[in-house]
């Protein structure tokens, strides 16, 4: 039997920068290297191995067939990301296969391109397997160099014009659970290693382009001038202040601003904005408020602005009967587990969105830090994880 240790030491190296930040972004070399390491740990426990059109990867005990469990999570990650968001519900899902050698069919997913690091909208792989993107808007997607999605599904071997909506392979998910690393402080505040989801924030990602008039930064009279920066810069400290009113987050994380030279006035600056809330309502009232307080900052600086949203995940409420089978299952593993909400999404998600039964585990993340290096997770916690995986896989494919 595999041990997690040995799984974890052989996908750990793969995309890691010498600051300990992982850069898996999709369809580069170090995801094809994940990918690579994903067809292995599937041969190696005789697992049959199925890559669909929209790059999902899948490998199946026993004979892919309709209303089987699936578990899994995604290898891809944010630039700069840490080691545990993804891959550890991607080891704790073949390691709990191989416990259990389950007599029912049971697949263990990755699903690509979770993150959107590279084209911008999250949790691609399940969007277009259940269809809730478009195959031409997502192959249209560029990354920052303007490569367009469908070139680097080219590159990786994929034919664009295979990509979409896939009711048959989706047909084959009776239920979905996804284990994931905890991207905060619940667990380790309730002192338990492993917790239940019970939903998942309502988010999305807005890009705001702001475009003046490039010029020299000594000739040119302050009156004179339509620096984007400047409303920019009103706009990201605006949108802190409505996710405070709004009772709800928001973050500027990423920003470009063009040609970039210390001593020219920007013509152009782009900020990317994203905003989630316990309910819908509260994240459209922070884009509206940030919306009008960029369009008021752009006029006052004589500069245009154009907001777009560039991905949407509606979030999702997790059924309350697999949850607490889910939860029985658990508690009786592990002898204690709590529920919990989170802000960040997930891949779980779009598969309740889109119908299929689906439950998250989380497990305990003593810094509570995600999408950084910081993040981690004890080994302890992380057998304590696939422990719970085992008995709910068990329990759903008994
Ligand atoms: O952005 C998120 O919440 C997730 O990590 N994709
Ligand atoms: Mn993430
Ligand atoms: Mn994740």
């Amino acid at each position: 039997m595999t041990d997690f240790s040995s799984m974890w030491a052989e996908l750990a190296p793969i995309g890691r920068a010498g600051d300990g930040g992982y850069h898996r972004l999709a369809w580069t070399d170090a995801d094809r290297a994940a990918r690579q390491w994903f067809r292995e740990q599937a041969r190696r426990l005789g697992m049959a191995l199925d890559e669909d059109p929209n790059g999902n990867q899948w490998a199946w005990w026993g004979s892919p067939s309709p209303g089987a469990v699936v578990t899994g999570s995604h290898l891809d990650s944010v630039p700069g990301g840490g080691a545990f968001d993804g891959p550890l519900g991607v080891v704790s899902a073949f390691l709990a296969v191989d416990r259990l050698r389950p007599r029912r069919p049971v697949a263990v997913v990755n699903f690509a391109d979770e993150e959107g690091g590279r084209f911008g909208v999250a949790t691609l792989g399940s969007r277009l397997l259940t269809g809730s993107i478009g195959a031409g808007r997502a192959a249209a997607l560029t990354d920052a160099a303007g490569v367009t999605l469908a070139e680097a599904w080219r590159a990786n071997g994929l034919d664009p014009g295979r990509a979409g909506a896939d009711p048959s392979r989706l047909g084959r998910v009776g239920v979905f659970v996804e284990l994931h690393v905890e991207q905060g402080r619940r667990l380790v505040d309730a002192g338990v290693p492993v917790g239940v989801a019970t939903a998942v924030w309502p988010h999305g990602r807005w890009r705001l382009d702001f475009t003046g008039r490039g010029d020299h930064a000594g000739t040119t009279r302050l009156a004179d001038r339509s620096d984007p920066v400047l409303p920019l810069a009103h706009t990201v400290l605006a949108a802190r202040q409505a996710a405070e009113d709004a009772g709800a987050v928001a973050t500027v994380g990423r920003l470009a601003v063009r040609p970039g030279a210390v001593n020219a006035i920007a013509s152009r600056a782009t900020a990317w904005l994203d905003a989630r809330g316990p309910e819908e309502a509260a994240v459209r009232g922070v884009v509206e408020a940030v919306t009008k307080s960029a369009e008021a900052a752009a006029a006052h600086h004589a500069v245009g602005v154009a907001v777009a949203e560039e991905s949407w995940s509606a979030g999702a409420t997790f059924g309350a009967d697999l949850r607490r089978r889910v939860a029985t299952a658990v508690a009786a593993r592990l002898g204690s587990v709590t529920e919990l909400p989170t802000g960040a999404g997930h891949d779980a998600a779009v598969l309740a969105g889109a119908g299929v039964p689906a439950a998250m585990l989380f497990v305990r993340n003593p810094t509570g830090t995600s999408h950084d290096p910081a993040e981690s997770a004890s080994v302890e916690d992380c057998l304590a994880g696939v422990d719970a995986l085992t008995a709910v896989l068990e329990d759903l494919a008994s």
